[in-house]
């Protein structure tokens, strides 16, 4: 069954131009259309900050408790909605269903976290240097927070922002990515009808990257949005910080990354190669949180090696509905751009990992392939090992399911190897003494460090964000991105009845500064 879907604006569907309309296939199925898509152009953009600017005040009024159960129906009815969300993940952008249930899982994750902090949302109480004063600090929403996100994780990454930036008492924008609109609409209308919200306060807008960007520069120019909210490239991700940046705005940016996993010479060979698969693999290898390098000590490089191919080749691919490690790339955007990356294999380098590299097809199959791999996008696992610092797959992130692998001699050089591509999002040891665990988590630059486990997976509560190419410092999750949906504001309240000047009203005891004790 295919839908119509639009943009959706103070609660009304606004088609857009009729000769930009495209259909949202399956990628496990390219003939199957999942959606009729009518996509805006930029002025729908900055009509939908119109909107979310007329909704803002009502919404900031509404107590931070009454926003909290909003919260918590929002997750209740994700959560009645579970299978049918995550059947249109899978249809939609080809994550294995379990995945997509995991997906689906860490929405209500979200909604479970801050339903309560409607009832915390803690501001201070700060002594005063002068008596007869109280200092005090709140918590205050932004105004109108712009959301742009990928589509590897439709529903679960846009709630990162949406339910805590609406919490906080923001009124939103929000536009997913073009490959995942029908994903898009399913989330929008859980939240604004689960939530009771009323309209304007999150608006959703369909429209293809350029044309956001250009709507985004004139909302911004009109001074129609406070915060941005950016997943997807590093390249995208610099130039939207641009862009906020000549408006004295800042942005969240959650960016790509090549995430190292070293593997250590006391390492769990077996609980590594685990890892490694559902990491390198799983997701097809398009998660920003994916596995890029195996960084593996020299003397257990060729055990590592032999059981990472033994269990790649082992692994199923195909059909997402199916029991299988990935299904197809999430698009012909991602298909294209994976067939580049697998240009940048050297002579140099050993490939394993599958029968064949590139695409899945009846003349180039794969063992245990499940399902028709000619009618959708699939890909052979590919291992390369034998990367060299100044290869390009060692150097850049590689979407897609390839994992590179080489190999170090002291944990020193493995952490100098995993900083080296410059990016910093998730990173991964393997080891059984402590000392490498606090020095290896000292020395990487990464936002997340995971310690025999994998890149990928990160719980939905703790920070989540990037250093470098992976992103500006900004941290989702939890309480700690309550500091990107609202704004510190603090107050301080005379009631002396004199005008008492800080520092220089302020009473000094007097010390002896020569006083010694006797014995
Ligand atoms: C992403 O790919 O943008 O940690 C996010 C993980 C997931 C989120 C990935 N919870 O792998």
């Amino acid at each position: 069954m295919s839908r119509n879907v639009t943009s959706v604006i103070a609660g009304t569907p606004v088609a857009g131009p009729a000769g930009a309309r495209y259909s949202s296939t399956n990628p496990a199925r390219t003939s199957e259309v999942v959606a009729d898509v009518s996509p805006g152009d930029a002025s729908t953009f900055a009509a939908a900050t119109r909107a979310a600017r007329q909704a803002g005040q009502a919404w900031a009024d509404v107590p931070a408790p009454v926003r909290g159960r909003a919260i918590a129906h929002i997750g209740r009815v994700v959560e009645a909605n579970a299978e049918a969300l995550a059947r249109l993940v899978t249809r939609e952008i080809g994550k294995p269903y379990a995945e997509a249930l995991g997906e689906v899982r860490e929405i209500v994750d979200t909604c479970d976290f801050f339903l309560g902090e409607g009832r915390r949302l803690y501001g201070q109480t700060v002594p005063s240097e002068m008596p007869d004063k109280q200092l005090f600090t709140f918590r205050n929403p932004v105004g109108v927070v712009a959301v742009i996100t990928a589509g590897n994780f439709p529903v679960a990454v846009p709630s990162w922002y949406l339910i805590p930036a609406l919490l906080c008492g923001n009124t939103v924008v929000w536009k997913p990515a073009d490959y995942s609109p029908a994903c898009g609409a399913a989330l929008f209308d859980l939240v604004t009808r689960g939530g009771g919200l009323p309209d304007g306060v999150l608006n959703l807008v369909l429209a293809d990257g350029e044309t956001t960007f250009a709507g985004l520069e004139g909302a911004l120019a009109e001074g129609l949005v406070d915060k941005v909210g950016f997943t997807g490239s590093s390249a995208v991700g610099s130039r939207i910080g641009e862009l906020t940046g000549r408006y004295l705005q800042s942005a969240c940016l959650e960016l790509g990354g090549k995430n190292p996993m070293v593997v250590t010479p006391s390492a769990d060979l077996d609980l590594a190669v685990e890892a490694a698969l559902f990491s390198g693999f799983g997701t097809a290898g398009q998660r920003c949180t994916s596995l890029g390098t195996v960084i593996v000590h020299e003397s257990v490089h060729d055990d590592f090696l032999a059981r990472f191919d033994k269990a790649t080749r082992q692994a199923t691919v195909g059909d997402p509905f199916g029991d299988v490690v990935y299904g197809p790339m999430l698009g012909e955007k991602f298909a294209q751009r994976f067939e580049d990356y697998l240009g940048w294999i050297q002579p140099h380098h050993s490939v394993l990992g599958s029968t064949a590299t590139g695409r899945i097809t009846a003349a180039s199959p794969r063992e245990g392939f499940t399902g028709d791999p000619d009618a959708g996008m699939f890909y052979h696992p590919t291992i390369v090992d034998g990367l060299r610092e100044d290869d390009a797959i060692f150097l850049n992130e590689t979407f897609g399911p390839i994992v590179g692998v080489t190999t170090y001699r002291d944990l020193r050089e493995a952490i100098r190897l995993a900083n080296l591509p410059g990016y910093g999002l998730s990173s991964s040891v393997y080891t059984d003494e402590p000392a490498e665990v606090f020095a290896f988590r000292r020395g990487i630059s990464a936002g997340m460090v995971s310690v025999n486990n994998s890149t990928s997976g990160a719980e939905a509560h703790l920070p989540f964000g990037g250093n470098g190419k992976s992103g500006n410092g900004s941290r989702q999750s939890g309480m700690w991105v309550l500091d990107q949906f609202t704004r510190w504001q603090s107050m301080n309240w005379d009631y002396s009845g004199r005008l008492q000047k800080a520092q220089m009203d302020v009473t000094e005891l007097t010390p002896n500064e020569s006083f010694r004790l006797t014995d």
